[in-house]
């Protein structure tokens, strides 16, 4: 039976025992800013808010995130409560307000300069600094008393999001062991060599433990924690049924893919949709020429230099090419705070700039750089237009993008370049898989898909789809969501005197 929104709102109302939906993610689903002394509610560009989103309205429920809009705070409540989305509100996003300071520390710092570079291991050296780290503590349980406050005394399931939460679980639990804890890992989880050198990884894994139920992308990042468990705490590890039981209680550690609503992203195709091509083609200047496309923040686990590189090396390669095609990359800036990223937005840059001097002409530039975040309506026109859409990720725990080209592709054309290290190849093996440090490859890859002949390109396409139809966002959310259902109930029942306990963390009481 297909996995839809229906028969997940079905799975909410009849397998959660009347449990709470409670999400923690640090991205908001909605963020309110000033346009002059106007308020507009937006929806930023994330993987975690395009999967979740749908499930929230499908569910209704409390989504806890961080207040980051500077109109936030005056379009909540007292308590940093707003219902949305505005023009349908269906679910309550809890807002949890964080200083300069905190987020500095906690996000850019301890998240994004240890914990990102750390799990995607492509080379980035992670930074692993005190003072990161006591801020990364202090907002995890900032975060955790949000949840409490939200949850009362009443039995809820809470769906963490994340690595910005490893500490997260285990203090919840703590405060109340009745709490069914699930946690979704959306990046890799490192082999337990590579994770060695955390110094705190102890507490992180400790932290994690502190789920009911935590879950990855892949296997391979499944077995990955399962030996950095086995490896660095004392604990029972079961590798036959995939469990770690400490101090009596037990975590289940599965893999579960994320995905896209194909449905959503069909309905995203403008309806005249050769006028929409048209007016894009014009506005680059691109004329009829075939287009290789790439679609990714700013982030050196995407492999965008490598990328740029290999269009460099098929125009060698193939001179035929010149003035034949035209590679278009979406870069949405992104994390702009930290050091390797404007270091890699400036590489990107002058990539761009002395590829286009190399190959191109007064009339013709290799390489169209957009260097601007653009809305799923913009990205839709440029899946259907493309012949192809690139992604060469150096590690990436899924990667929506593809499953969004190959949803819009409704046409059933075009062709996907993956990087064999995107989560997304275990599935999409229909791609030209590519190892996106092998630049010959990668040229190679770009010359298969810009001659592959039509029919080849429909049969690839519409497995691919099928795929990516079956193993939908909602059957994401559905298979967490009851597996954590089937917890409510075997637990024991759990009385506490109405209004919020107190969290302790190695005996510092949580913020009162
Ligand atoms: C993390 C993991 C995992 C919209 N406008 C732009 C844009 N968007 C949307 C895309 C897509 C999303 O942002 C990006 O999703 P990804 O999966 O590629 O990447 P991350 O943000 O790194 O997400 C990733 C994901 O979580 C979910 O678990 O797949 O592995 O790293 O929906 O349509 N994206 C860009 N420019 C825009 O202008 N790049």
């Amino acid at each position: 039976m297909a996995w839809t929104k229906e028969r997940l709102e079905d799975v909410v109302r009849t397998r959660l025992a009347g449990a709470r939906l409670v999400v923690v993610a640090n991205r908001e689903p909605f963020i309110h800013v000033y346009d002059g002394s106007e308020i507009r509610c937006m929806r930023p560009a994330s993987g975690v808010t395009t999967a979740l989103d749908p499930v929230m309205r499908a569910t209704g429920g409390i989504w806890v995130g961080h207040g980051s809009g500077d109109a936030d705070r005056a379009a909540s409540d007292e308590q940093g409560r707003v219902a949305v989305p505005p023009e349908d509100p269906s679910y309550t996003l809890r807002r949890v307000w964080l200083s300069r300071e905190e987020e500095e520390g906690y996000y850019y710092g301890f998240s994004n300069s240890a914990l990102w570079p750390l799990c995607h291991a492509a080379y980035t050296r992670p930074r692993f600094e005190v003072e990161h780290w006591d801020a990364y503590r202090l907002v995890n349980r900032k975060f955790a008393q949000a949840v409490l406050e939200e949850v009362e005394s009443e039995p809820a399931i809470v769906f963490v999001q994340d690595y910005h939460f490893a500490l997260l679980p285990r203090l919840l639990r703590q405060a109340r062991p009745d709490l069914i804890v699930v946690q979704f890992w959306h990046i890799p989880w490192p082999n337990p060599e590579t994770f060695r050198v955390c110094p705190w990884k102890e507490e992180i894994l400790s932290g994690l433990l502190g789920n009911d139920l935590l879950a990855f992308h892949t296997q391979y990042h499944c077995n990955n924690f399962l030996e950095s468990v086995d490896r660095y705490l004392e604990a029972r590890v079961c590798f036959e049924r995939f469990a770690v039981t400490r101090r009596g209680h037990t975590t289940e550690i599965r893999p579960q893919p994320i995905s896209v609503d194909p449905d959503e992203i069909t309905a995203l195709a403008p309806a005249d949709w050769e006028y929409e091509e048209r007016r894009m083609r014009n506005k680059l200047r691109v004329g009829n020429l075939p287009l290789l496309i790439g679609v990714d923040r700013i982030d050196y686990i995407k492999g965008i230099p490598e990328r740029l590189r290999a269009v460099d090396r098929l125009l060698n390669k193939y001179p035929e090419w010149r003035r034949n095609f035209c590679f278009i990359q979406v870069g949405a800036p992104s994390r702009t705070h930290i050091n390797e990223y404007q270091a890699l937005s400036e590489e990107v840059r002058r990539l761009v700039e002395e590829i286009n001097w190399r190959h191109g002409d007064d009339s013709w530039d290799p390489i169209i750089y957009l260097h601007e975040h653009h809305g799923p309506d913009k990205l839709a026109v440029l899946y259907r237009a493309a012949q192809a859409c690139v992604i060469t990720s150096l590690h990436d725990g899924m990667n929506l993008v593809a499953k969004e080209f190959v949803a819009a592709r409704t046409d059933e054309q075009g062709v996907l370049v993956l990087s064999e290290f995107a989560g997304a190849a275990c599935e999409l093996s229909d791609a030209l898989i590519v190892n996106p440090y092998a630049l010959d490859q990668l040229a190679e890859a770009y010359q298969t898909a810009l001659t592959m002949p039509l029919g080849e390109q429909q049969r690839r396409m519409r497995r691919m789809r099928r795929q990516v139809a079956d193993n939908n966002i909602y059957r994401w959310a559905g298979m967490l969501l009851s597996a954590a259902g089937r917890l409510v109930e075997p637990k024991a029942p759990y009385s506490v005197r109405r209004g919020v306990r107190q969290v302790h963390d190695n005996g510092v009481p949580l913020l009162t």
